[in-house]
Formats: C-alpha cells, structure tokens, sequence
C-alpha cells in the first residue's frame, strides 16, 4: 500500500558525496519514486527488499544497482521512497539522476529530504537539526552528543516540561469554566510548585547552552607570550608537526598559525600569535594587535614565560585572568616554585600540560547529553523561561487564572516552537537550508 500525495513532487539527488567511491546512493522521495524505479528497472521490487536491478534509459544501460523500495509512510521521509545503491562513480550518478530529473523528479533542495521527514512528523526540529550535527561531528563526544539529540534526549526534556505545564493549565482552564460552582481543579499552592519547578528545569536547559555550543561548534585556544617565548615550539609540539616557523631570532611569528588538535574529547583550534613587545615594526604591531584580539576571543588562553627570563614589563598576562601560566624552557632555567613549567627540548611538563588542558576541556566545555546546541534552541527556553517567570509573577500576585493561563500558555508554545510541534515556514527555511542536498 503507498499513501497517494498527488502534489507532491517526487524530488531526487545523490545522498553520499560526488567522487569515486566503491558505492554511490541516490535516493528518490515521492509518489512518482515507485513508478520511476519501474520504468528505468523494468521490475517493481518488493518492499524493503535489496534488489539487484539493470537500470536503462531508452535500451540504454546506465548501471546495474540495488534498489530498496520503502512504501509511505515507513521511510526516512515518510513518502514513497526509493533508495538506488550506484556504482561510486559522478558519471554514473549524474546520467541516473539526470534519467530520474526526465522521469518527472526535480533534483531536491538542501535538507529537503529530511524536511519532509519533519513535515510527516518521522522526526521533530531537533531531531533534524542533530542529523546535521552528527554529520559535520569530528570527534567521538560530537557524535555522542548529536545522537543523543537524535534520538530525542533533548525533546523528551523539552516535552515533560511542556506535559506538566498543560496539566496546570488544564486545570485552571477548568476553574475557569466552574469558577461560579466554585469548584477548583488545582490548588494555587500546586500549581505554583509546579510553575516553580518549570523554572528551575528550563534554567537547567538553558545553562547547557555555553557546553552544547562549545562541543558542536569547537574551542578557541590562543598561545600568548612575549617575542621568543617558545610559542611556535609549543604549537608545533601539540600538532605534531613543524606548522610554525622556530628560530631564535625575536619576533619570527607574525600572522596567527593555527591548527585543529582534539582535546578532551572536542576539536580544539590552537593559534600561535605573534610575541607581544612594541617593536616599531609596522607588520610586528599588527601581528600584536591580532595576537590580543584572538586572545580575547579565546576560549582558552596559553600564556607562555620563558623561566630564564621571568616575567616582564611588557607581559600581559594581567589582562587575561583565566590564561593558564606555563614557564617555558625549564631545561635551562627552573620555573618559580610553585609555578608550572614545561621545555619542549627536554619533553619535561607536556604530559602534565596536555593532561590539564584535557581535564579543563571535559570540565568546562565538554556537553552532557541532551543539551542545547544552537541559537534556534536556546531563543526557545530563553522566551519559555520568560513567560514561566511571568506566570509566576501572576500566581504569586493572586491574578485571575486567565491571565496565569495566557502566561502558561506562551510557555507551553515556545517549548512546543523548540520541537517543532508548531512551526512557521521562516523557522523551517532557516534550518534545512543549512543543510546539504541529498539530507
Ligand atoms: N632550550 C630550549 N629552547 C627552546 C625551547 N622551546 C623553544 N626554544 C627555543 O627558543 C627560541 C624561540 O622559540 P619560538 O618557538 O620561535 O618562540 P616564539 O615564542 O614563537 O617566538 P616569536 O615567534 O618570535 O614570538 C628558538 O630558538 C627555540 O628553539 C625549550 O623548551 N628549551
Ligand atoms: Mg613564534
């Protein structure tokens, strides 16, 4: 059985990347998906089953393949849909799409795919919106942290919220309607529990927002020093290779060299700047003034002394409290006690600098599961927790049940805006066309 959708268009488009591959996945959403299958395999594959199927266009072979057929509405979009595993090659790909395009499909927009997943209710918002995540995720806690969110840890959360705040309303709501009976539904005490509770949790969602943040989108780190510091040696010994230019000379680095390492368990991008001194050299000065700005955008600040020379007039690490101190060159000369050292010759501290830089990540930045991830998310809690404190405000200031109500409401719909349960066409837009084609 397939669900007829007359107006909806059958869309198509490559679903792995365009190179050389062993595979290739095309994938064909829609009513005509089914129909087209037949035409160009000559064959109506049982659903669900891989088929090894000729595909032809006009007697001419285009490649043989295997199909799966998924009927409406058990898919990935919930529509009839057809899944062609290609051989990997973009020639092959292109001539079958471009058969697919002639069939009557129309090549799909970015993320359309799993829009119409949404749309059909397969997934919610952040269900698609970690599909995305988990795409782009370079390291194992993204990954975690997206599926997590995939599979709906953060909806669930969103959801019992909004679960208890209609269960207040609906008891007002009734009140209300036997408010000349006096009958009451909920005590104003319980509902104020409740409310206050709300609050607390959706704060709670809120405050994961900084870590969501960091985790999906990576931290910033900056090495910050005087000229000659040992900046340069410390990146290239966190990367692993020679990435920045050492020399003795004062004032070698200029441009911000930076390199993507993983600590912690997050993609960490460490910048090597320029040594901070005046010099009265024009390029310098702008290396400087670089070095700063990167600094104070940084998540994590390295501030680098050479111990042989201690630190000077012209260091600046006044100006970044949260840097983390580390002597360098301790093969020459000691750090001060108490102080950390490391030398990167003599391989002394690196563990113990690596092991610190990792515990900083996993306990400053790294995100538990079901945590907000993204702006979208974040203006949804932030406008629930508003309308919550409004509510509140009403209950506590014995205000009529409709006006608590109204507040309650706004709560219950900005949680549902979070999800998706209602949404506008901006918010849909916005989201899936940050999405590539053929997702
Ligand atoms: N003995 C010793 N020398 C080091 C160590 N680390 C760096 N050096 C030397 O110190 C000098 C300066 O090193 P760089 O890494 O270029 O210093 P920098 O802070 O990047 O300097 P600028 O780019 O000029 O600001 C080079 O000659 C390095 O070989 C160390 O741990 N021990
Ligand atoms: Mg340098």
């Amino acid at each position: 059985m397939t669900t007829e959708q007359p107006d909806l268009d059958t869309i198509v488009a490559p679903a792995t990347p365009l190179g050389r591959g062993a595979l290739a996945i095309v994938r064909i959403d829609g009513p005509r998906s089914a129909a087209i299958l037949q035409t160009l395999g000559g064959v109506s594959p049982e659903i669900r089953h891989a088929t090894h199927i000729h595909l032809q266009m006009r007697g001419e072979v285009l490649d043989d393949c295997v199909a799966v057929r998924y009927a409406a509405p058990h898919s990935f979009t919930g529509n009839d849909l057809v899944e062609l595993t290609l051989h990997g090659s973009p020639l092959l790909v292109q001539r079958v799409i471009a058969a697919v395009v002639e069939l009557g499909a129309r090549i799909a927009q970015p993320g359309e795919f799993t829009e119409r997943a949404v749309l059909n209710g397969k997934l919610d918002l952040v269900q698609a919106e970690s599909i995305a995540d988990l795409i782009n995720s370079r390291t194992t806690l993204q990954a975690k942290l997206s599926l997590g969110n995939l599979d709906g840890v953060l909806s669930r959360r969103a959801m019992s919220i909004r679960d208890t705040l209609l269960h207040v309303i609906s008891r007002l709501e009734a009140a209300l309607d036997f408010s000349e009976e006096g009958y009451e539904f909920i005590t104003r005490e319980d509902a104020r529990a409740r409310i206050v509770d709300a609050i607390a949790e959706t704060r709670a969602m809120g405050e994961t927002y900084r870590r969501g943040r960091a985790t999906t989108s990576g931290l910033k780190a900056v090495i910050l020093g005087r000229p000659n510091a040992g900046k340069s040696t410390l990146l290239n010994r966190l990367v692993g290779s020679e990435r920045a230019i050492v020399t003795a000379i004062p004032g070698t680095t200029r441009d911000i060299v930076s390199e993507t390492i993983e600590i912690g368990g997050l993609p960490v991008t460490i910048a090597d700047t320029a040594g901070l001194r005046s010099s009265g050299d024009v390029v310098e000065e702008i290396g400087v003034a670089r070095a700063r700005e990167a600094a104070g955008q940084a998540d994590i600040v390295l501030y680098l002394v050479d111990a042989s020379e201690g630190v000077s007039a012209e260091d600046e690490m006044a100006l970044f409290p949260n840097a983390i101190l580390i002597y360098t060159k301790i093969d020459r000369a000691p750090a001060p006690k108490g102080a950390f050292g490391i030398s990167v010759t003599a391989e002394l501290g690196i563990e113990q600098l690596l092991a610190r830089l990792d515990a900083l990540v996993r306990d400053e930045f790294a995100a538990p599961e079901g945590s907000l991830v993204n702006e979208r998310q974040l203006r949804a809690v932030v406008e629930c927790s508003e309308a919550l404190q409004a509510a509140l405000a009403a209950i506590e200031g014995g205000l009529d049940e409709q006006i608590i109500v109204v507040d309650l409401n706004r709560a219950a719909s900005a949680l549902a805006l979070l999800t998706g349960a209602i949404t506008t066409g901006d918010v849909f837009t916005e989201i899936f066309s940050k999405f590539c084609i053929g997702k």
